[in-house]
């Protein structure tokens, strides 16, 4: 079975490839698929988020990184998988995800959604959270791979 594994990961954390490497334990092939989404800002383009999260993940076999643009389930059904992998991690995501399951289930009866639980120690981890600590001058190096840490700070170092 394939699962599509997607997001925004600006940038890639330990709570992503946790959810990666267990991911890629459940299903046959796993697609970390990058929204190209021009409405947004982000801090890194998605050919540097590409490349982050395959360093990131280089260890496993079967799983690939791609970027999209479009509905997510368009994607999915393109690259003929059958569920959308997607994590939890407290009950403020559980809402926004089951909407979003909903909604994607809507588009879509034959793609199913997973949630996968956050592991305890990335419980509080979010892109976002790294950002906001690096932009402040704190150390990411316990959340994010050494890799991108060193993007991130040299991100903040410029500005
Ligand atoms: N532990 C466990 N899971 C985590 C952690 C962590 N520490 N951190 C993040 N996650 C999970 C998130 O809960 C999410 O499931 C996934 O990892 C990716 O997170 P993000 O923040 O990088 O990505 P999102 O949530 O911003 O991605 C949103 C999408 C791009 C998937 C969504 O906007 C989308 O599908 N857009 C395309 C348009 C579309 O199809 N719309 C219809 C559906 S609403």
């Amino acid at each position: 079975m394939i699962a599509i594994y997607p997001g925004s990961f600006d940038p890639v954390t330990f709570g992503h490839i946790d959810i990666i490497e267990r991911g890629s334990h459940l299903f046959e092939w796993v697609i970390v698929a990058v929204l190209r989404n021009p409405s947004k800002t982000p801090l890194f383009t998605v050919e540097q988020r590409l490349i982050q999260i395959r360093q990131s993940i280089s260890h496993l076999d079967n799983v690939e990184v791609a970027s999209f643009e479009g509905l997510t389930v368009d994607y999915a059904k393109q690259r003929k998988a059958q569920v959308l992998l997607r994590g939890l991690r407290v009950l403020s995501d559980f809402e926004m995800e089951l909407q979003m399951a909903h909604t994607n289930k809507t588009l879509s009866d034959t793609i199913e959604t997973v949630f996968l639980a956050t592991s305890n120690e990335y419980s509080f981890l979010s892109s976002s959270v790294v950002k906001e600590i690096a932009k402040f001058g704190g150390s990411v190096d316990h959340l994010v791979p050494n890799h991108v840490a060193i993007d991130i700070n040299r991100c903040y170092a410029r500005n």
